[in-house]
């Protein structure tokens, strides 16, 4: 059996689980924060057999679209503001960023 954790855009989560559970599968969502940008986003666990992982990875890929998102700088406190015009840096977030981990132990009570 197989954990797998997917790492997506808040924007997907909701698209994304009606998908995984429309195909049979059992999933969790959590919200969850980036640690680089600090904004939200959503993490979904799928516990699956082994012979299944494919599948969610297929959903995972077509419901999850990356982004680009444009960072503005801090402007440091040691440069005069009228010279120093900060350029924001374009970064590419997701689509999809996906851990597939080996479940020793798998219980319902
Ligand atoms: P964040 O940590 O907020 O990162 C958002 C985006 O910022 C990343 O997109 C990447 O494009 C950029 N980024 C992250 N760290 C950076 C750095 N040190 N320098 C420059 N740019 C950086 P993604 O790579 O698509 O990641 C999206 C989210 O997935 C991340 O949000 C984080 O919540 C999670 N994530 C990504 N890699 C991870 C990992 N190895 N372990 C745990 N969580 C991870």
């Amino acid at each position: 059996m197989k954990l797998i954790i997917s790492i997506v855009h808040k924007d997907d989560s909701d698209t994304l689980l009606k998908a995984l559970t429309d195909g049979g599968h059992k999933a969790t969502l959590v919200s969850t924060t980036g640690g680089f940008l600090r904004e939200g986003n959503a993490t979904l666990f799928v516990g699956t057999e082994n012979d299944k992982v494919d599948e969610v990875l297929d959903i995972v890929r077509e419901n999850c679209h990356k982004r680009t998102r444009y960072l503005s700088p801090i402007v440091p406190v040691t440069e005069p503001s009228e010279f120093y015009i900060p350029e924001p840096v374009e970064l590419e977030v997701g689509g999809a960023t996906v851990f597939v981990v080996d479940v020793e132990r798998h219980e319902r009570y």
